[in-house]
């Protein structure tokens, strides 16, 4: 298998199989990629790649062998050092470089970014009129929110392959781009734009680059104090903290990474804070306050509070369900504020009091979902039924009774997901998440479709006024 590899694979994927010009084939790293998926993809290619079909080379038991390596984890842990990402840096337009005007006119805080996973693009959408202003190849396989800096002219990427991207909207460039990881969970940007922070499985790190063009500052070794290493869940900016916090996988800790302030001069230094947990907290919201963090680890009954402040766990939390993180917004419910979120593995929306921490309403739903939604100035929460039957399904839950009001059919028997306001609220933009997809733009009153935009499996959309003023009904 390895010689078959090395003849076919290697010049593209790697020795390592850690990816080259093409991705990593590693698990992991080829997102929602199912075993059939891996073989029809050697066999024929993948369309608009440099992947060709080796079904005239390969017979049918080579490319199984073949597609069986890419799930298969490596022997040894492999490493990707800070000489490493310095040597796959690219900074096509530094800092400073570009006008810091925008090339062209629209009202710059109701833009969205919608990615296109079907073949790795992103579309720039004026959201005033739902008109697409830049289509721009993206990494393979991104993964995660795209993150905004605070005046929301640039907007950084992450992919599963652990290269970083930033891009700049007002110049519609890439101006800078790093292989932080081999296997990347996400990534998260301070306030100001400093510095970001990237959250890896592999190998079991942080590491946090200079946000301007991206230079590597720092690889921190995710350990305990054992030496037992972990892969990290996910990384967030909690703004009032002026940190970063860091979900770990492996490891019964939760992470704060203190950053400079902003008149500080000279190297950065960054505290590193152990918040030492009788369970695993894998994936967590914030409270509006980020003070505290409720989780949910994926292998246990209960989710748990965490204090941040006072760095330790203060209560249960009846949350057992495996919430996908980005789903989970606020609202204001009988006037006390609450957190819902549906689960990957249960059919319901939970809503959490978040003053009580108890669940005070369990919605039921036609099936697991990925995707909650909502906003200031509506009335209404949108989640996606993603699993099953009624994947086609998204429920439009009144957030005054919390009863479903409306489930909505965009197009029968395919998959409609992922809900994004405008920034004013007055509609909701949905995926029809399939190859040939498209974007669909509904009236958040009426509930009506009023336009639909053609692409290739669209998934995350991003408003940058709802993303840069932390709105309470997306994800942060
Ligand atoms: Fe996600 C966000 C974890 C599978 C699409 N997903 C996130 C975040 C985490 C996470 C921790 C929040 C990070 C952020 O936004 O910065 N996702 C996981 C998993 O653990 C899981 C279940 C398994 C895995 O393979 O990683 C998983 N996620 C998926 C998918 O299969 C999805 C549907 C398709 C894909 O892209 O692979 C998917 N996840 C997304 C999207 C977001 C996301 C579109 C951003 C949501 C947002 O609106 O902010």
């Amino acid at each position: 298998m390895k010689q078959l590899y090395t003849q076919h694979c290697a010049e593209c994927h790697g020795a390592e199989r850690l990816g080259g010009m093409g991705p990593a084939l590693l698990p992991g790293n080829l997102g929602r990629l199912k075993m059939e998926e891996a073989r029809q993809v050697i066999a024929e290619g993948r369309p608009a790649t440099q992947m060709p079909g080796f079904a005239q080379q390969l017979s049918a038991e080579e490319i199984t062998l073949l597609a069986d390596l890419a799930f298969t984890a490596p022997e040894e842990m492999p490493d990707w050092t800070l000489e490493d990402m310095r040597a796959s840096q690219l900074v096509p337009h530094p800092a400073g470089s570009l006008p810091d005007k925008p090339a062209f006119e629209a009202d710059m805080m109701n833009l969205f970014i919608v990615v296109e996973l079907g073949d790795n693009h992103a579309t720039l959408l004026d959201g005033d009129r739902f008109e697409p202003i830049h289509r721009f190849a993206t990494r393979f396989a991104l993964h995660g929110g795209p993150k905004y800096s605070a005046d929301g002219r640039y907007v950084y990427f992450a992919s599963r392959d652990g290269w970083i991207s930033k891009f700049d909207i007002y110049n519609l460039k890439t101006v800078a781009e790093i292989r932080a990881g081999i296997n990347t969970r996400n990534l998260a940007v301070s306030p100001d734009g400093r510095y970001v922070l990237v959250g890896n499985y592999l190998p079991h790190s942080l590491v946090i680059l200079d946000g301007r063009n991206l230079d590597p500052l720092q690889v921190i070794p995710v350990r305990d104090e054992e030496g037992n290493s972990s892969r990290v869940s996910a990384v967030y900016t909690a703004p009032p903290r002026n940190s970063f916090i860091a979900a770990l996988k492996d490891l019964t800790e939760v992470w704060e990474i203190q950053y400079p302030q902003a008149t500080d001069s000279g190297t950065p230094e960054f505290s590193l804070r152990r918040i030492r947990l009788d369970d695993y907290l894998d994936d967590f919201f914030f409270d509006p306050e980020y003070r505290h963090l409720m989780g949910a680890a994926r292998n246990a009954k209960n989710g748990q509070v965490v204090d941040l402040d006072a760095g330790r766990k203060v209560d249960d939390l009846d949350l057992d369900g495996m919430p996908h993180l980005g789903s989970g917004i606020t609202f204001e419910y009988e006037g006390r504020r609450v957190l819902a979120t549906p689960h990957l593995k249960k059919s319901e929306v939970s809503v959490i009091d978040l003053t009580t921490w108890k669940t005070i309403r369990r919605i039921e739903t036609l099936g697991p979902g990925f995707f909650m939604r909502s906003h200031e100035n509506s009335p209404y929460a949108w989640v996606d039924v993603f699993f099953g039957p009624h994947k086609d399904a998204m429920h439009v839950i009144d957030k005054r009774s919390l009863e479903i009001i409306k489930t909505l059919r965009p197009e029968p028997g395919r998959t409609a997901a992922h809900v994004e306001f405008t920034r004013d609220g007055s509609h909701a933009l949905v995926s029809l998440w399939e190859m040939d997809g498209a974007l669909m733009v509904f009236d958040a009153k009426t509930l009506e479709e009023v336009k639909r935009l053609p692409m290739r499996k669209p998934s995350g959309k991003y408003n940058v006024w709802n993303k840069t003023r932390y709105s309470e009904g997306t994800s942060h």
